[in-house]
């Protein structure tokens, strides 16, 4: 029986990404190297200080701690500039009826995101209200794929690890998923969340009698 859908946000229920991406982009132009589309696959999912020591790995530069600090500030607040202008036009398609649906059918509905500024999103689109529960990078002292994040929303709302699924764009989102004794469902490409126990091209693709077929 499913109680609780647990989220993922960048790439589930809003492609912010791009943003992510951009403010990469721009601090590696800073620093004097290329950062490329392709690089930036692997900060997918991943949190802001593993992101950056990728980005210098890529550079091959090696930095003080108290400069990196400094350099995952300047991201951020690139960042922060960027998705302060989203709205709700920037929901992804699929999403906000899967979620209404889900509470339609007793489904409590959880966001479990990596990113600090989660909050922000959620508020600059509307989604806040369609939250029972909202655990971001504010609430965990352990990045996905740690299950902290999942484990928390499912606390949260009362629901035991089997009974929840877990929607996820990225594989350490997945394993984190599988970590916390989860279902998790892959949104994207087959090849990249193949450890998902299903995967679909996006949430348009997604509806909870489909749900409870998979997950019985
Ligand atoms: P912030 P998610 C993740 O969000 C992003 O996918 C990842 O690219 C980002 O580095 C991470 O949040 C931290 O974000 O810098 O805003 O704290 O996919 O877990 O919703
Ligand atoms: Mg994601």
């Amino acid at each position: 029986e499913i109680k609780a859908c647990l989220f993922d946000l960048d790439g589930v229920i809003v492609d912010t990404a791009k943003y992510h991406y951009i403010a990469w982009k721009e601090l590696a132009d800073g620093l004097g190297f290329l950062f490329t589309e392709q690089d930036n696959e692997r900060l997918k999912g991943v949190s802001r200080t593993a992101s950056l020591n990728i980005l210098l790995e890529i550079g091959g530069l090696t930095i003080a701690e108290e400069e990196k600090a400094k350099l995952a500030e300047q991201k951020n607040n690139r960042y922060v500039e960027y998705i302060a202008k989203m709205d709700s036009s920037e929901i992804l398609p699929g999403a906000l009826d899967f979620l209404k649906e889900c509470r339609t059918n007793g489904i409590k509905v959880a966001l479990g995101s990596a990113s600090k500024n989660a909050m922000t999103i959620l508020n600059n689109t509307g989604l806040t209200p369609y939250f029972d529960a909202i655990i971001d990078g504010t609430h965990t002292s352990a990045a996905k794929p740690d299950p902290e994040v999942f484990l928390l929303g499912a606390k949260a709302l009362d629901a035991a690890p089997e009974h929840c699924v877990v929607f996820e764009d990225a594989e350490a989102g997945i394993e984190a998923a599988t970590r916390a004794g989860m279902f998790s469902i892959g949104i994207g490409s087959p090849e990249t969340l193949s450890a998902a126990n299903i995967v679909v091209p996006s949430l348009a693709h997604m509806s909870v009698s489909m749900l409870k077929e998979s997950f019985a």
